[in-house]
């Protein structure tokens, strides 16, 4: 045997492990509206995966334990996601990665480069309410990546709107086609189950004290007189009358209609009360599609491409209290990924050692050793990594459209004590989160301008400024509305107004700051000289 031989030999059987292992791999967001339950229905999830041995609780009182994905202080006290969170496990042979998202509107720049990471979505509806506004936005934002969509009717356990108008709803509102895959029956008290479509079975549930689960009783037929009262008399007719209507009217669900981001399937049930979990989980694993292939300034990437790309979508400060350390989130694009590897990163060109990576199960990670394409992976690199930046070995290649929006809100934020350095390394680092813009107006650094996004923002800042690098701050509301950067560092400026103030960023460079759109807008049609930017030039 020649040693070509056996070289092309080593090379072969290592892209087949390449393409068995990303084919494995499926990478999902949950998105929807505040409130509507995708914490909860993750924590279900890891349940019946056997990820998590007792599912915990949103609203954790006392001794009970916390939802796996809201491990932030802040998230436990609100009740309320504040982080997208990183959860990988194994099911059924398959490597799932789950990104949890948060759907307060004011968190959104978080689950919109979630979004970017994942090949496949969840989108919960509350029973109650049927498609909200943040779920449109979101939607809006998966039809442009052409993600496929899994939707999920929650709290079918509450009194809830009838499951043809929750269909409709959902047509009408989103524009997309929506095919059931079960169906409930009843609402509310009387909610007994789901009925399998294809399958033609009725699963029963019993509702269990939390956090427990148990299979659910299957009744064969539906015509089972046993079938009939179970569900009572009144309420199996409606069923029976809805079930023909869609069964006669609805969209037949087409696995490559989904997969073309034309339909979406929609499953019904209670994650807080482990009804119709099963099905969902099952669709997960068999329904939602590989690690696609990824645009790039250079061209398409396909996933089992034999080099290693990736790119940042989230970083994330002191996850673990034992280390304090920044973490990278990185998709991965493409190849694989050893650990001691030579990586370039494509905004600074410099070649860097990833020496240490890991893997996520919500704050807890596990070192690994090799990740493939779809893999969430973290890298520990302090200061080396920004979101958005393109990370691979081989020839450059560039990942575009991680999604950064303008600062909307600003305020001031004052030191209360005299930990200085804390202060300035805490605000250095929520920066590079994205969290925040931080500009300084004046010789005191003690007391910069801060933007954010969303107002609820600034009450992260002063929680994790206080819980995370021990200082306390107290911010109040600063008159400016828009942040400009001045594209010339050598462009003279004009005198200016009160409603506009000059700051300098980290980097001393200058940003405007106005107090209103039309005040940008008036200041730049009588300076068409003084070119603005809407972001940081890096
Ligand atoms: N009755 C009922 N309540 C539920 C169900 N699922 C979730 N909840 C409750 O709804 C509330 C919100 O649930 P979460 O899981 O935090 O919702 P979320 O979508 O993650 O919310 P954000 O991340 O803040 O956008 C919590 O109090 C849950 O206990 C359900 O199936 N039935
Ligand atoms: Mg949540």
């Amino acid at each position: 045997m020649s040693t070509t031989d056996s070289t092309e030999r080593t090379h072969d059987s290592a892209n087949a492990d390449l393409e068995r292992e990303v084919s494995r791999r499926r990478t999902f967001a949950i998105i929807s509206h505040p409130d509507a339950g995708k914490t909860t229905l993750t924590e279900k999830l890891l349940l019946y995966a056997g990820a998590i041995e007792l599912a915990g609780a949103v609203r954790g009182r006392g001794a009970r334990r916390h939802a796996t994905s809201d491990w932030m202080e802040l998230e436990q006290q609100r009740g309320i996601s504040i982080t997208a969170a990183a959860l990988e496990f194994e099911l059924e042979g398959r490597r799932m990665s789950l990104l949890d998202t948060p759907g307060h509107k004011d968190f959104s720049e978080d689950t919109y480069r979630a979004l970017i990471a994942a090949d496949s979505v969840v989108m919960v509806i509350d029973a109650a309410n049927g498609v909200e506004e943040q779920t449109r936005k979101l939607f809006e934002v998966c039809r442009r990546h052409r993600l496929p969509i899994l939707t999920f009717v929650n709290k079918f356990d509450r009194p809830a709107r009838d499951p043809l108008e929750l269909i409709d709803d959902v047509e009408r509102t989103l524009g997309i086609f929506a095919a059931p895959v079960n169906w409930p029956i009843g609402s509310a008290e009387r909610f007994r189950g789901v009925y399998d479509i294809q399958q033609k079975t009725l699963l029963q549930y019993e509702r269990e004290a939390q956090g427990q689960y148990r299979a659910p009783v299957e009744v064969a037929a539906l015509d089972d007189p046993d079938a009939r009262e179970l569900i009572g008399e009144a309420a199996y007719s409606h069923f029976r009358e809805s079930l023909d209507v869609i069964s006669t009217a609805g969209t037949p669900f087409d696995v490559a209609e989904y997969r073309a981001g034309r339909q979406t399937p929609v499953f019904f049930g209670s994650a807080l009360n482990n009804f119709g979990l099963e099905p969902f989980l099952r669709a997960l694993v068999e329904l939602a599609p590989p690690p696609q292939a990824r645009p790039s300034d250079g061209g398409v990437v396909q996933p089992t491409d034999e080099r290693f790309s990736g790119f940042v979508f989230k970083m994330q400060a002191n996850m673990d209290p034992r280390h304090r350390d920044r973490v990278a989130f990185v998709r991965v694009c493409s190849g694989r990924f050893t650990k001691d590897m030579t990586l370039t990163n494509s905004r600074v060109g410099k070649p860097l050692r990833a020496s240490r990576a890991y893997r996520f199960f919500g704050r807890d990670r596990e070192t690994i050793e090799v990740a493939y394409a779809g893999d969430i992976i973290g890298l520990v690199n302090p200061g080396q990594f920004a979101i958005g930046d393109t990370v691979h070995t081989g020839a450059p290649v560039r990942f575009v459209g991680v999604p950064r929006f303008p600062a909307e809100h600003f305020g001031r934020v004052r030191l209360q004590d005299t930990r200085y350095k804390q202060f300035d390394e805490g605000l250095k680092q929520l920066e590079e989160e994205g969290l925040m813009q931080v500009f300084y107006t004046s010789g005191d650094r003690r007391a910069p301008i801060v933007g954010v996004v969303g107002a609820l923002q600034f009450d992260v800042i002063t929680s994790r400024l206080d819980t995370e690098y021990g200082v306390a701050v107290k911010i109040e509301p600063a008159n400016y509305t828009v942040a400009r950067w001045v594209a010339d560092p050598e462009v003279a400026l004009p005198s200016l107004t009160g409603a506009i103030t000059v700051s300098q960023d980290r980097q001393d460079r200058r940003v405007l700051l106005f107090s209103s759109e039309w005040e940008r807008d008036y200041f730049e049609r009588h300076h068409p000289k003084i070119e603005l930017l809407a972001e940081s030039p890096t």
